[in-house]
Order: structure tokens, then C-alpha cells, then sequence
């Protein structure tokens, strides 16, 4: 059996997409990013850092989104390029990109969000990390207006990766600016697997409002 340790709207629902795109049977086990559950010893074991996703299979554990996605494309030899094939390099360097992009909308995600109080927060550094976002917004944008998955050779585990980044990049940036982005997003969430991840394991994670603006100083 296949266990997902999971939080909605967390990076495990990378893995919760990529489950459902590869049609694999799997538990999730649900955790709060609140109360403490993460710091628990049996947790840590799995996810040293206390993070999720993290991935139970085949008699092991797996912590780490990018690591467990490149697992599970190898295993079931689908959804990745292989060592030497076409595309390979782009492949890992659009999964590294996603986790480089998560890292910004987390630091925004605890600005904007999580610390309090208000007076806690430091709006030059919102203003910064804005702009460290646009500037991978903007790759992205003109990366995919000419064509429709990051790889061009169609739909691969990297769209799993960076797409589910997309909603959360649209919280801090206005989807207007980056067109072709904004079609990328529709056409992820059009996919059947996403859909599916999103009423099994969706919800939402931590967002109260459509748009957060940096407030003014
Ligand atoms: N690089 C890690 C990052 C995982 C990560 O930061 N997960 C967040 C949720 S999106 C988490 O578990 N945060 C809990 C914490 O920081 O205490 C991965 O891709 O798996």
C-alpha cells in the first residue's frame, strides 16, 4: 500500500496529482501544519526536516516532493525522460525551478499569512520577494507562450511539480499580467487527475483571500 503524508494546499498535493495521473492506489494521512503534529518523532522519521509530502512505499519512506516524483515516474517509467533521452536536462531543471518558485510563495505564504502579529511583518521584504516571484512569473510566461506543457514533448511529472505552484503565484501577482501563464493554469486544472486530486485531497490550505497586495509602508 502506498501512504501520502499530506496537507491540503501543501506541496504534497504535487505528489496526491501525480498519484491520480499514474493511476496508483494509495492512503493519505492527513497532518496540520499547526499543532505540533510535524515535530512528532514518528513524523520526523519519515520527513527529517519535519516537512511534507512524505511518501510511504515499497516497504520504505521517501521525504522530499522532487525526490518522490522522480520516484514514482521511474517506477512506473512514464511522465519523465529517462538519463540521456531528449528533454531529460529540461525536465530536472523545470523540477528544480518549481521548488526554487514554492520557496517565494512560502516566504510570501508566512508574511502575508502566518506570522503575528501584523506588526511582525516586514513589508520591504513582501516587496522583494514580490518581485523575486514576477521575475520567475515572467520566465514562465514567455517560456509557455509557445507551448502548452513545460517540456515539449507534452505532459510529464515536471507540470505535476510546477503547476500546482501556479494558484498560489496568482495570490501575489495579478494572472493578467502573465497570460500565458494564466492558460497554462487553466489547462492543468482542466486535466481529469487534477480534478480528482483536488476532491480527494484539496481544499483550502491556507488562502482567505483571492489577492494579497503588499500594504503600503
Ligand atoms: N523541499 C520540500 C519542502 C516541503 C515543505 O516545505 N513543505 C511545507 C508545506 S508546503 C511544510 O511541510 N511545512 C511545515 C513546516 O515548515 O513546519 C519538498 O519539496 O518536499
Amino acid at each position: 500500500m502506498i501512504r501520502l503524508h499530506h496537507i491540503p494546499g501543501s506541496r504534497s498535493m504535487r505528489v496526491v496529482w501525480l498519484l491520480e495521473e499514474l493511476g496508483l492506489d494509495y492512503q493519505l494521512q492527513e497532518w496540520s501544519l499547526t499543532d505540533g503534529g510535524l515535530r512528532r518523532p514518528e513524523f520526523l522519521a519519515m520527513s527529517p526536516a519535519g516537512r511534507v509530502p512524505a511518501l510511504e512505499i515499497d516497504g520504505r519512506s521517501i521525504f522530499e516532493s522532487s525526490a518522490i516524483v522522480q520516484y514514482l515516474t521511474e517506477r512506473e517509467g512514464r511522465l519523465a525522460p529517462l538519463p540521456g533521452q531528449a528533454d531529460r536536462v529540461a525536465f530536472l531543471e523545470w523540477m528544480g525551478f518549481a521548488e526554487t518558485q514554492a520557496n517565494i510563495v512560502q516566504a510570501l505564504n508566512i508574511q502575508h499569512i502566518f506570522l503575528r502579529p501584523e506588526a511582525a511583518r516586514s513589508i520591504p521584504l513582501m516587496r522583494l520577494d514580490t518581485k523575486r516571484l514576477a521575475v520567475t512569473a515572467r520566465a514562465l510566461n514567455a517560456h509557455l507562450a509557445g507551448q502548452d506543457t513545460l517540456l515539449p514533448g507534452g505532459f510529464s511529472a515536471a507540470d505535476c511539480m510546477l503547476g500546482f505552484n501556479i494558484d498560489a503565484v496568482f495570490r501575489f501577482l495579478p494572472a493578467a499580467d502573465y497570460p500565458a501563464l494564466a492558460a497554462y493554469r487553466e489547462r492543468m486544472q482542466a486535466r481529469p487527475a487534477y480534478a480528482r486530486a483536488e476532491a480527494k485531497a484539496g481544499g483550502n490550505g491556507i488562502y482567505t483571500q483571492d489577492f494579497y497586495e503588499v500594504p503600503d509602508a
